[in-house]
């Protein structure tokens, strides 16, 4: 399962965003003071899935989904940052920005500047980060003094290329590391390192604006930001969700062409989140089922197989494979193998996105 966490200033349209974006909620302790955790799934908007099931018509439907939590009562602090194991446990980090005026809510700065508030999260990340490198680098001075080790030495020279970083004001997502060097820091859970979806929080009438939501974006000084390393932004307006989220589906698509808008933004970042991540769908399709399934993009086809069941890919023998483009012209895969679009794969393949997968395998 994919994790996101969502951080962010107070009041800045988080737990709104949340509870729009997703269903099955529960709530746990988050271990900090009187932090509350809210889990919620959110699934994966994704045409070629609804188009695939208007073909074969199956009983059930399954999408990707992405899990996203909410912190309550959490400050923004770089201590809540460093106690909240849901943040440390995210896969990456959404950071809801505050851009709508509404002076009915508090601004926790009293003005409303989306470039600064960015900057100050990312700065509450590596502070907690630069807090975690340099508690490890002093306990391995330590444990170096009492005689060499390969492996720590190296941990150390990690650590201290991360600490120089920081430092500078580099978060670790931007730093390029060997394999390796990666797995030695993954125990710590770096906040910077996390891909990280900034989503702004627009004004109702940055979105109907002169130039719409991109428009906004470019005055506010942020259209550099979404090409960082592992970085994306988008934009959102969570009083007109909340508006189409009232409505039936056939008045909300209306609403949204009215503004000008192919999708609602909730589509949006639960679909950035997920193509941040580096993840990839690919589909199994039939009479009972049709199902969108979540693999890191580079997945070969036996590991992809043990998605669905350890017991595939133990007995993988072939995968049958059709992108679905062609699927979905064709209108069936017996058309496709006619047309010798169906290819046999082996274990190594390497799975794309978007493609429609019949496993062979001995049981
Ligand atoms: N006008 C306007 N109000 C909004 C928008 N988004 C959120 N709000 C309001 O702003 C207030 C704070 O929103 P929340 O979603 O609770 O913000 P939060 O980030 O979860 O805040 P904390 O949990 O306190 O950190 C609520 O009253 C929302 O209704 C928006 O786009 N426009
Ligand atoms: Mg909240």
């Amino acid at each position: 399962m994919l994790r996101a966490a969502l951080v962010g200033l107070p009041s800045a349209g988080k737990t709104t965003l949340f509870q729009l974006m997703t269903s099955v909620k529960e709530t746990a302790g988050g271990g900090f003071g009187k932090t509350e955790v809210q889990v919620g799934i959110a699934r994966v908007p994704d045409v070629r899935l609804d188009r695939l099931t208007a073909l074969f018509n199956p009983k059930k439907h399954i999408p990707a989904t992405v899990e996203f939590t909410d912190i309550v009562g959490a400050t923004g602090s770089t201590q809540s940052l460093v106690d909240v194991t849901a943040y440390r446990n995210a896969d990456a980090l959404l950071h809801v920005v505050r851009a709508f005026r509404d002076p009915s809510v508090p601004a926790p700065r009293e003005t409303i500047d989306p470039a600064r508030d960015i900057q100050a999260v990312e700065d509450e990340l590596m502070l907690a980060d630069l807090g975690i490198a340099e508690k490890r680098l002093e306990r391995l001075a330590k444990d170096l003094k009492k005689g060499k080790n390969a492996e720590l030495e190296r941990e150390r020279d990690v650590l201290t290329a991360c600490r120089a970083a920081l430092e500078e004001g580099k978060p670790l997502r931007t730093l390029s590391l060997s394999n390796d060097d990666i797995k030695r820091l993954r125990g710590f859970q770096f906040l910077s390192a996390k891909p990280l979806l900034i989503v702004i929080n627009l004004d109702e009438a940055d979105l109907t604006g002169p130039g719409g939501s991109a428009a906004a974006i470019e005055r506010m000084a942020l259209a550099g930001i979404g090409g960082h390393t592992a970085t994306r932004l988008v934009a959102v307006c969570a009083k007109i969700e909340l508006e189409i989220a009232q409505l039936d589906p056939a008045d909300a698509k209306s609403f949204l062409a009215d503004l000008g808008l192919a999708e609602s933004g909730l589509d949006r970042v639960i679909r950035a989140s997920y193509d941040l991540l580096g993840y990839i769908s690919f589909f199994t399709v039939g009479e009972d089922e049709n199902r969108a399934w979540s693999i890191p993009r580079g997945t070969n086809a036996q590991l992809a197989a043990g998605e669905i069941h350890s017991d595939i890919q133990r007995g993988f023998i072939r995968a049958e494979v059709v992108s679905c483009e062609p699927l979905l012209q064709r209108g069936s895969l017996a058309a496709c193998r006619e047309n010798a679009e169906i290819r046999l794969e082996g274990k190594e393949y390497v799975v794309q996105d978007g493609d429609v997968i019949n496993f062979r395998h001995a049981t």
